[in-house]
């Protein structure tokens, strides 16, 4: 079946207000293992979703902060793909003409900032930036491990620290969710890229494009729950997708 990256290409070179969802299926191919895949080896045993909470990190605070560096330490490392580079040039080329562009990530992992994409929303936080659980205070560790779990507050004796990511439960930091709400309120175009769709309130956003009257387009090699419901529903995978629209998209 043809794709309908050259319909897609189009809309976006005349789109004035472009949404872009992602989750963590654009960073696979910068071998982040996705949100769902992430437990592997050592924490083949856990639960993404139950370790993910702030139960959690109550209860085994070591368990918690020793998995988040184990993230934090592999999205140091990783390098942004295509699908990164590309969305990148798409804000460019979209912001070149007057459009305005907002990418909405769920990843915590800062890649896409590092691709060059300039309007990112980081709505589940990012793992790069820890806080004091004392203070608040935050800061971006270096490039080594932790040497203690949890790690000690360097802020306040006897406090320790936590990743600045939104964990089940907890909500969404307000900026974060203002700016999606107005840049859906323009939104004359939605793409949703590498995500299951299944973590609220991101997974609805979709919809609020679509009840707009916006074309919506989803990237993802395997169908999810919103597959049925957008416009173009792209079988691919970002790094493939991706530069493949840019290519058809009029230069800039
Ligand atoms: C909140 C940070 C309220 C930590 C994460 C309705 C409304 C509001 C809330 C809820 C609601 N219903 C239920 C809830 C509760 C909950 C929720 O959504 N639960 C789900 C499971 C039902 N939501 C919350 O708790 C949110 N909080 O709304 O609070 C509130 C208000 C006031 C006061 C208090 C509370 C908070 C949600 C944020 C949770 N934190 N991450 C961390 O990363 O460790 S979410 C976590 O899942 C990751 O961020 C991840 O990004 C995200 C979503 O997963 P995906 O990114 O989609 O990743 P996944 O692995 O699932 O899928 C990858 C996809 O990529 C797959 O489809 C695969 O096919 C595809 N893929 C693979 N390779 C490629 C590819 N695609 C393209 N190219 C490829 N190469």
């Amino acid at each position: 079946m043809k794709t309908p990256y050259s319909a897609i290409a189009d809309t976006l070179d005349h789109a004035s207000g472009v949404v872009v969802v992602t989750g963590a299926g654009v960073s696979a191919e910068s071998a982040i293992p996705t949100f769902r895949d992430t437990m592997t080896g050592l924490w083949a045993k856990f639960d993404p979703q139950t370790l993910a909470t702030p139960e959690a990190f109550a209860a085994d605070p070591e368990t918690v902060t020793r998995w988040y560096d184990h993230r934090r330490l592999g999205c140091l490392a990783a390098e942004p793909n295509a699908g990164h580079t590309a969305l990148a040039e798409i804000e460019r080329r979209v912001t070149a003409r007057g459009g305005s562009f907002t990418l909405l990530t769920q990843n915590v992992d800062g890649l896409h900032r590092r691709a060059g994409s300039v309007h990112v929303v980081e709505l589940h936080g990012s793992v790069a930036r820890w806080r004091c659980t004392a203070t608040g205070r935050e800061f971006e560790p270096g490039p080594d491990a932790f040497k203690t779990f949890p790690p000690p507050s360097p802020f306040e004796e006897g406090a320790v620290l936590r990743p600045c990511v939104v964990w089940f439960g907890e909500a969404l930091p307000d900026v974060a969710l203002d700016a999606a709400e107005r840049a859906l309120e323009t939104c004359d175009l939605f793409l949703s890229i590498g995500t299951s769709s299944v973590v609220w309130p991101a997974a609805g956003f979709m919809h609020a494009a679509s009840a707009r009257g916006a074309p919506t387009v989803e990237i993802n090699p395997e169908p999810t729950g919103i597959s049925d419901d957008v416009t173009w529903s792209v079988r691919a995978k970002s790094g493939e997708a991706l530069p493949a629209i840019v290519h058809l998209m009029a230069c800039h």
